[in-house]
């Protein structure tokens, strides 16, 4: 049985939708992330890096969420998750996933945590805002290649991107142009939201709706 530890919302919200997508056998551990709990011994033997999320499949221990993504849909390949290898579709897949969650995803790193980015703090309001335009960049990447492909990243059917997507997006529903409200997005994300993995996740999370 696989244990993801989780906190509600975070990166974990991807490979959880995942969980339930592929039927998986896992059970949910809580990480106290206001007591600082990601910051304590026993979660940094886990990952050092003291983030969240982790994937435990038994001895094995995964960070990085597109990492417990690709372990995942590896693991359950009668789930689809992604394009078979070494094809066309397999290359611009990789493409869409590493845009995802090492310029999108790190970017959302800036945005949230802007008073890490400078040792002055009065610098961190310039820091979020420079970050939300490169943001809205990056939705409007992702909603053109929605609006040629579409409805979902890989055309015709869902992958691990689309719940990557919709974890974005729900992170961007505080930014001024939402990306849920972009033509193609509101699309992908109106499909998501209608999967029952995707609304168990939800469930299991103690998120409420609007979730994106
Ligand atoms: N590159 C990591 C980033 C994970 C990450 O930044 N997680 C956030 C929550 S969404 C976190 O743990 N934040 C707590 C902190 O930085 O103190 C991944 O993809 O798993």
């Amino acid at each position: 049985m696989y244990k993801l530890h989780y906190y509600p919302g975070n990166a974990n919200l991807a490979p959880h939708m995942l969980l339930e997508e592929l039927s998986a056998d896992y059970e949910l551990v809580y990480v106290d992330r206001d007591n600082q709990a990601h910051k304590s011994a026993d979660y940094l033997a886990l990952n050092p890096t003291g983030r969240i999320p982790v994937l435990e499949d038994g001895a094995m221990v995964i960070s990085e969420t597109a990492a417990i993504c690709l372990h995942l849909a590896d693991r359950h390949p009668e789930g689809r998750m992604v394009p078979d290898v070494a094809t066309p579709e397999r290359a611009k897949f990789y493409q869409w996933l590493m845009f995802l969650t090492n310029t999108v995803q790190t970017e959302f790193l800036v945005y949230f945590y802007s008073e890490r980015y400078s040792t002055d703090v009065e610098d961190a309001a310039g820091i979020k805002a420079a970050a939300e335009a490169r943001l809205n960049d990056y939705f409007r990447i992702i909603d053109e290649q929605l609006g040629k492909k579409g409805p979902y990243m890989m055309g015709k059917a869902v992958s691990l991107l689309d719940f990557y997507v919709l974890m974005l997006s729900r992170w961007g529903r505080g930014l001024t142009q939402k990306p849920s409200e972009m033509k193609n997005i509101s699309k992908n994300v109106k499909l998501m939201t209608k999967r029952p993995s995707v609304l168990a996740a939800f469930e299991q999370e103690g998120l409420e709706a609007p979730f994106v």
